[in-house]
């Protein structure tokens, strides 16, 4: 049993000793590969062309906590998509970062600064604004949390709309209803057929006017296109975005230089290599002992 890993030499300097401590052994890289039999799982962004040369293949671990990059497996082989309680902490850290940048005006005020205007605006206390937050996964949950504990009344969406404490939850049917309730909606869910194309001209229609959004979800969940008519009408107020369509951005890109825009370069989390090995070893002692492969993703929902 080997776990063959397609990614950095960082990684793999880091992932080695790691599984090794515990009797796995990896391979780092296809080339380094000598029997293909040997590999019982690949880890990577995204699998080598041919996985048909792999005949004792049995799961694929996506080294992020999205899935939305990877190709249809062949049958048989499982796909388990990397979970990191400082990844996820990381993503949080940004959603709050970025809630308070709109709660409290931020983009207005880097905007007046450049033109070297002093110009207060009405401050809003947490309470006052109220939050949606679209996904309530492991990132959106901890999202909830922490901007509960700031004081802004939070709501969610989920795809089961199972209770989450603190939150009022909408179910997938109930996505116009929250934007109509969102001050800043937040975006946190995978990209899916369901959810591609989700932030829309009709969502921005039915959110407050003046209201923000915030995205870390997957750029092709966001029409670029609604965003902009959007925050031209002042339908939306502004908005903080670290994941975009196309990414990267091209350095001409109209969203760098709208004046109520924020972008960030899709860093609101970076897999921390150790963590991400320990999360390998959990897949590859789930396979040694046939107990459960965390991360486990169900190919009907694709997430
Ligand atoms: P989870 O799988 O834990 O949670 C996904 C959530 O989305 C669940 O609450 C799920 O509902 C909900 N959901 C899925 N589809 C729908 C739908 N059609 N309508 C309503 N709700 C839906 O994912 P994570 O929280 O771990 O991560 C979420 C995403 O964040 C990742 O897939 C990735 O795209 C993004 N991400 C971005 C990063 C960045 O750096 N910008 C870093 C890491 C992740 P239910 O609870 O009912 O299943
Ligand atoms: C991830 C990401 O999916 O960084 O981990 O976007």
């Amino acid at each position: 049993m080997a776990l063959l890993l397609v990614s950095t030499p960082e990684r793999q300097a880091v992932w080695g000793p790691v599984l090794a401590a515990a009797g796995h052994r990896m391979i780092a890289g296809e080339a380094a590969v000598t029997d293909p039999a040997e590999v019982t799982a690949i880890a990577c962004w995204t699998p080598p062309a041919d996985l048909g040369r792999y005949p004792r293949l049995r799961a694929v671990i996506s080294v992020g906590a999205g899935v939305d990059q990877m190709p249809p497996l062949p049958p048989g082989v499982a796909l388990s998509r990397t979970l990191a309680q400082g990844l996820e902490a990381m993503v949080r850290d940004w959603v709050v970062m970025a809630t308070l940048m709109l709660a409290r005006d931020m983009p207005c005020y880097l905007d007046q600064a450049r033109a070297g205007l002093w110009q207060p605006r009405p401050v809003r206390p947490a309470s006052a604004v109220r939050v949606g937050i679209l996904g309530l996964g492991r990132i959106g949950r901890l999202a909830a949390e922490s901007l509960g504990a700031l004081g802004f009344p939070v709501c969610g969406l989920s795809q089961s709309g199972d209770p989450v404490p603190g939150v009022r939850v909408f179910g997938p049917d109930g996505l116009l209803d929250l934007a109509a309730q969102s001050d800043v909606l937040v975006c946190l869910l995978p990209l899916t057929s369901r959810t591609r194309g989700l932030l829309s001209t009709e969502v921005f229609a039915r959110m407050p006017a003046g209201a923000g959004l915030v995205h870390a979800g997957r750029g092709a969940q966001l029409d670029m296109a609604a965003l902009r008519a959007a925050l031209d009408s002042g339908r939306l107020a502004h908005a903080v975005l670290d994941v975009t369509d196309p990414e990267p951005l091209p350095p001409d890109h109209w969203a760098w230089s709208h004046p109520r825009l924020v972008v960030t370069p899709h860093v609101a989390a970076q897999t921390d290599p150790a963590e991400g090995a320990r999360h390998a070893l959990a897949v590859m002692e789930a396979l040694r002992e046939g107990g459960p492969i965390p991360g486990l993703v169900d190919p009907g929902r694709g997430y």
